[in-house]
């Protein structure tokens, strides 16, 4: 039982990481909005379904309620918990959703992370698509290990980047997520160069006007060098 953790030091190592996992588990929540995505764009009623990320929890009245910037909108008591959202009584704009209810195994307040959309009901006719840029691992030219980060730079004549995905061979793209200047990124397997590929979208309507490919690279080499010497060998007698 809790093989490798014997003696005082591992025991106090258990301890402290137990303390950290039901930490972690209170300050992350145990609801997640899973629609509609962070950066989308919507209009008209749409649907927000909210599901919870540790099914242990149980809710006061089994009751989840949808918040759009602090204003209540509704509320559910059957799982996958969802609403209607009239997004015409909102203003064209950015908006922010988040889902609470009150969690009796914790006995608080639990709310989900805040998720940003964009309404837009009336159409903005922009056509122009954003442009940016991307590097990986800050422009380095070889990198050890395939996780890299990746730093995004977009702008659009709108003002807004709404929505960025990316690829490692162009043809399958990420899901579209929400715009952020870094992204944590698994580069292709095997050693050689890498390309990574993103397209940034603007928020002009649900379609949104999805930017030219832009693409960094770096060169994966995970083997560690190794050498020897060859010359002169071993206990050779240097000089004359
Ligand atoms: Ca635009």
């Amino acid at each position: 039982m809790l093989g490798g953790y014997q003696g005082t030091g591992d025991w106090r190592r258990f301890f402290l990481w137990l303390f950290a996992c039901l930490l972690s588990l209170g300050l992350a929540g145990c609801l997640t909005i899973n629609s509609p995505r962070a950066g989308e764009v919507v209009l008209g009623v749409v649907t927000i379904t909210a599901t919870e990320s540790d099914t242990s929890q149980s809710f006061q009245n089994d009751t989840v309620s949808f918040y759009v910037d602090n204003v209540f909108v509704g509320s559910d008591t059957a799982t996958p918990y969802s609403v209607s959202w009239e997004t015409r009584s909102f203003p064209d704009g950015v908006h922010t959703l988040v889902a609470k209810a009150y969690s009796l195994t914790q006995q608080k307040q639990v709310a989900s992370s805040a998720v940003q959309i964009y309404v837009r009901n009336s159409p903005t006719g922009d056509t122009i698509p954003p442009t940016g840029s991307i590097q990986i691992n800050t422009g380095a030219a070889y990198t050890a290990s395939p996780a890299v980060t990746l730093t995004l730079q977009a702008t659009d004549n709108s003002g807004i980047v709404a929505q960025m995905r990316f690829s490692n061979d162009n043809v399958t793209y990420s899901a579209p997520e929400l715009y952020a200047t870094t992204k944590k990124w698994a580069l292709a397997t095997g050693d050689g160069p890498k390309t990574v590929y993103v397209q940034f979208k603007d928020a002009a309507s649900v379609t949104g006007n999805w930017s030219a490919l832009v693409s960094g690279s770096i060169m994966l080499d995970t083997t560690k060098p190794s050498g020897q010497i060859t010359s002169p060998q071993d206990g050779a007698v240097i000089g004359d």
